[in-house]
């Protein structure tokens, strides 16, 4: 019986150390932990996790070692005669506050990163992100851009487009620059998430939230929508590519020149800014 727990542990440990991080900007197969941070607020949350996984082991361990000692020290064999006593307020006092004073510290840099992802004071451009069922759409409103983002079928991908989550067209972003991000849905609540970038918010119909991304390096960043929203709610990606502020220029110049010349794009600009 042992023989088999030492294997099976044997083959745990195997497992963890076979499956790689997930280093990439989108998901990979077999990857753990977190995809490769690309903004300073998911640097924060990789950080955060790291603390927070680190204080969990400690705990896991010293309850472990607590009750193998409980186990092996009161044994019937060993403490045939058990003590009669019930309650103990000095080890009471400490297992309440120890616990508090745990959380307390966890609490700190929680709430001090949630703060940090909620606005940026100096942003250098809008987003505005609204969700349907089932795409996403985009405004640029001080450039007057605005597009729909439609998943990518199977028969149609590019080289280099990820399946289920490549769309037709990609929401363009400058590296370095401080973007405020804004989304709400015209028809249930979605939720608009990036994972390298450390972005997540919902968009809920009738209301604007608000986040802000600051992306560090040139890529393609995928996400998809974060709440359940209908059939279709796993076909409806997130496409990012990221580009240098001179790309980023052309890029709005050939759109805005594309855009003033269509009239159908002025009205969808007139309904997403309603
Ligand atoms: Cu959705």
């Amino acid at each position: 019986m042992s023989r088999r727990f030492a294997a099976a542990l044997l083959g745990l440990v195997a497992m963890g150390l076979c499956a790689l991080p997930a280093m990439a900007d989108q998901p990979q197969p077999w990857g753990l932990w977190m995809q490769d941070a690309a903004s300073p607020t998911m640097q924060q949350i990789v950080r955060l996790n790291g603390t927070i996984t680190v204080i969990i082991l400690l705990i896991l361990v010293l309850v472990f070692l607590l009750l193998g000692y409980v186990m092996v020290r009161f044994s019937a064999k060993r403490n045939p005669k058990p003590a009669q006593w019930t309650h103990h307020t000095g080890l009471e006092v400490a297992w309440t506050l120890i616990p508090v004073l745990i959380l307390v510290f966890i609490a700190f840099p929680s709430f001090r990163l949630l703060y940090s992802m909620d606005r940026t004071k100096e942003a250098e451009l809008t987003l505005k992100v609204t969700g349907h069922q089932w795409y996403w759409s985009y405004l640029y409103p001080d450039q007057g851009i605005s597009f729909d983002a439609n998943l990518v079928q199977d028969g149609d991908l590019k080289p280099g487009d990820p399946r289920l989550l490549a769309t037709d067209n990609h929401v363009v972003l400058p590296v370095g620059a401080n973007v405020r991000i804004q989304t709400t849905a015209d028809d249930v609540i979605h939720s608009w998430a990036v994972p390298a970038l450390g972005l997540k918010i919902d968009a809920f119909p009738g209301r604007l939230n608000e986040t802000w991304v600051r992306i560090d390096r040139p890529g393609r960043y995928f996400g998809q929508c974060s709440q359940l929203c209908g059939v279709n709610h796993g076909y409806m990606p997130i496409d990012i590519e990221a580009v240098s502020k001179e790309q980023f220029a052309a890029w709005l110049a050939k759109h805005q020149a594309k855009q003033s010349m269509s009239e159908p794009a002025a009205t969808a600009l007139a309904d997403a800014s309603r």
